[in-house]
């Protein structure tokens, strides 16, 4: 719920935070440099400006077969980007969320509807292909392929953790699904990440609410960009991952839980308002951690507003799947 309130009452942060990208959904990834690849023709949209179902901002794209008769590869849409800024970063996250159509029957014959790689020329690889229902998964060269089944009808969450050349982890929903030792490091100087869709005997329309990879916050840091600062950048994340008082945020969220209990909830919003290091600008109100104990020192005026907010923010909220094309 804070999530969904937070994300469209605030200003999104920059696409490149001091040690982290972040794709929030909320923009066409070419606008934020990403690299566009593929046959680059697929319908676009921003989800909900377009009138879609999905909540908060996601980017949508739908890839059909388009000019590309007979097939079995039509419309591609691809963004990729150079990772070489985090060569030897340590340790590294890759984080996204995403919702597909794609038919799990895709997988059966080596399809790649939709896919995340964090690769390169290294040996160390982490190349997801995801269907609405079963996903593909392809780690370090030579290591057998993982295929698993995944619930349907509803986004997901990946999460790629890795320490160097000592260990890697991998999540679903915040759930450890797998964990070891890498064949080598990653990211190094020539690793890239790309993510995108594309039409592979089916139509497909997926959407992404974000992406993010980067250096790894430091536990209960507050500081989600390793900036040194803790500030309004922070505050767009802290709402993002706020799960409320006794449920596990997940791996993503630890650097948010200052007291190490697993949820990121109102106790930690108190931490984390002491832990504000920018001298010009408050920390925003937090609707969920609001109205606990007595309204400070506003004005009516300003009461008037907060509530309006907070109207306008619960009806934009609650949108659930599935995913819509918009008719043009
Ligand atoms: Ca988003
Ligand atoms: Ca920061
Ligand atoms: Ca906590």
């Amino acid at each position: 719920m804070a999530r969904v309130l937070t994300a469209l009452c605030l200003a999104f942060p920059a696409s490149v935070l001091a040690e982290v990208v972040v794709f929030e959904g909320n923009a066409l990834p070419e606008t934020l440099g990403w690299e566009r690849a593929g046959s680059a023709d697929a319908d676009r949209w921003l989800d909900p400006a377009s009138g879609g179902d999905l909540e908060g901002d996601w980017f949508c794209h739908y890839c059909d077969l388009g000019v590309w008769a007979p097939g079995p590869i039509g419309e591609t849409d691809f963004y990729r980007m150079s990772v070489a800024p985090f060569a030897g970063a340590d340790p590294w996250f890759i984080e996204w969320r995403v919702a597909t159509d794609a038919p799990p029957v895709i997988l059966d014959t080596q399809g790649t509807p939709v896919a995340v790689s964090a690769y390169g020329n290294g040996n160390a690889l982490y190349h997801f292909t995801i269907t609405d229902g079963r996903i593909r998964v392809v780690r370090d060269t030579g290591l057998p392929v993982i295929y698993m089944d995944i619930a349907q009808g509803v986004p997901h969450t990946y999460r790629v953790e890795l320490r160097g050349e000592q260990s890697y982890a991998w999540y679903l929903d915040g759930e450890l699904i797998d964990s070891g030792t890498p064949y080598g490091m990653y990211p190094l100087d020539d690793s890239k990440v790309i993510w995108g869709a594309r039409y592979h005997h089916y139509p497909t329309t997926t959407c992404w609410d974000y992406l993010r990879y980067g250096d790894m916050p430091a536990d209960a840091s507050g500081d989600f960009d390793s900036s040194g600062t803790i500030d309004g950048q922070d505050f767009y994340f802290f709402a993002e991952y706020f799960s409320g008082e006794g449920v596990d945020a997940g791996p993503g969220a630890r650097w948010a839980d200052f007291d190490a209990d697993t949820d990121v909830d109102c106790a930690d919003w108190e931490a984390f308002q002491l832990a504000w290091t920018d001298t010009v600008n408050d920390p925003p109100i937090f609707f969920p951690c609001f109205g606990g104990g007595p309204i400070p020192t506003v004005s009516d005026w300003g009461v008037a507003v907060m509530l309006l907010l907070v109207t306008t923010c619960a009806t934009l909220a609650h949108r659930p799947k599935p995913i819509e094309r918009p008719q043009t």
